[in-house]
């Protein structure tokens, strides 16, 4: 098989790099690992900044997102028993939109078949060849068989656990990580939004967060232990201890309801450099993670998709390597950022376990100017609806 970009992994960023792609001509073959159930089953990310939406709408794979999702002018910040709303609209004329990675994923499988994509599911042992070569080939096997697949590029976007960051090696690679003490217990659950907007909750019993997928489908959110067991939170434990950490104003308008997603996601920063190698370059988490706190995941997944998708287009359009070669620089300026905001929003709203009292009044401080101080809010709009491309 010949292609002129092969595409590892079918999730968000694969998928909308290679839509992206072809609607500008240029040939892919997406190789995922799971059935495509198996990715839309995942409950990930709900929030899409600008630049993301943009690129959606430059992918022609908008119109449900533009139908269903939620405009969010705002969100709100919640210690002890106060709240606040940082206004994105008033403080820098921008929104984000409320639209879950699992409703982005199916859009981009449905346009992806609707132009006759190629996407081959269930492959195993991926190898990226001789991508510090100008004739790089990707080899795999499916139902049984070996294959190989010859082609230009290589987009590795198979997320942490993939092969292709394994691909670039030690020599040349340097990774950069952080390790939280503590996770993200979420549920989804078929009832009504606490509130018209996101309320990322400081407690003294830890983090909360109230998130939201439509006006029937809710996403809560607890730090808990890294070593706690999904099966040690039954709902009831789960909703309890999410009134504990809300301000009464919100915790009295909770509705509970049985959870039909409950799951633990470690919090982690980490990023790889450089992202590209020879001819493979490197998107999204395959390449970088950042705790959920400042919405970001999805997000700089998409940054990265644009950069290598101008760099792509420049080289096919104007045999031009100029943008190619600069991604890896221009990529990881964004992501540094995006991880500080992560980073910083992440200490600011979560219990460490060894926290001083010292500590706790610098974060009451912090919040304190965040709720009464307008260039900190100005900051905070800035980076959560999402820096300029
Ligand atoms: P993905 O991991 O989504 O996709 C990579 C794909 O590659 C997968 O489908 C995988 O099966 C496939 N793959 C892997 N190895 C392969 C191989 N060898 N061969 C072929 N295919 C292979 N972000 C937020 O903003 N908010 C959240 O609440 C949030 N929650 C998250 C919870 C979890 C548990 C995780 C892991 C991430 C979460 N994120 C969240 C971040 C998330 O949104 C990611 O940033 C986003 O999925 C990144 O998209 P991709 O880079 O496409 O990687
Ligand atoms: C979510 O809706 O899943 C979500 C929203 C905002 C975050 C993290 C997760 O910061």
């Amino acid at each position: 098989m010949r292609t002129q970009v092969v595409i590892v992994g079918g999730g968000p960023s694969g998928l909308l790099l290679g839509q992206l792609l072809h609607r500008k001509g240029i040939e892919t073959i997406i190789l995922e690992r799971k059935t495509r159930d198996y990715v839309l089953g995942r409950i990930r990310a709900g929030i899409l900044e600008t630049g993301l939406v943009d690129m959606m709408r430059e992918a022609g794979v908008s119109d449900r997102m533009d139908k269903e999702c939620f405009i969010h002018h705002g969100t709100c910040i919640s210690y002890e028993n106060e709240m606040f709303d940082i206004n994105f609209q008033e403080l820098i004329g921008q929104n984000v939109i409320v639209y879950g990675q699992t409703e982005v994923t199916r859009d981009l499988y449905d346009a992806r078949d609707a132009c006759g994509g190629r996407t081959l599911f269930e492959v195993e042992d991926v190898e990226i060849r001789d991508a510090e070569t100008d004739s790089p080939h990707v080899t795999f096997t499916i139902d049984g068989s070996a294959k190989r697949i010859d082609c230009d590029f290589v987009a590795g976007c198979d997320g942490f656990h993939g092969v292709s960051r394994k691909t670039i090696p030690d020599t040349v690679r340097k990774d950069y990580e952080k390790v939280f003490p503590f996770g993200w217990l979420g549920v989804l659950s078929e009832t009504p939004p606490v509130h018209d907007e996101l309320v990322y909750a400081n407690s003294a019993r830890g983090f909360a967060l109230c998130s939201m997928r439509n006006e029937h489908l809710s996403r809560y959110y607890v730090q808990c232990d890294l070593d706690d067991d999904v099966f040690e939170w039954s709902d009831d434990r789960f909703w309890d201890e999410l009134k504990r950490r809300l301000p009464e104003s919100v915790a009295d308008k909770l509705v509970t309801g049985p959870s039909i997603e409950k799951s633990i996601a470690p919090l982690r920063s980490f990023v790889c450099e450089p992202m590209r190698w020879g001819r493979l370059f490197l998107c999204g988490d395959a390449a970088h993670i950042v705790p959920p706190t400042g919405a970001k995941g999805l997000n700089t997944a998409a940054s990265d998709v644009h950069y290598l998708f101008e760099g792509l287009v420049q080289y096919y359009q104007d045999n031009d390597t100029n943008g190619i070669d600069r991604y890896s620089e221009r990529a990881l300026a964004r992501i540094w950022k995006a991880e500080r905001f992560s980073w910083a929003t992440t200490n600011m709203l979560h219990r460490f376990p060894d926290q001083s009292e010292f500590d706790l009044k610098m974060q009451r401080a912090e919040i304190e100017s965040l709720h009464y101080n307008e260039t900190a809010q100005k900051w905070f709009a800035q980076n959560y609806v999402g820096l300029p491309y």
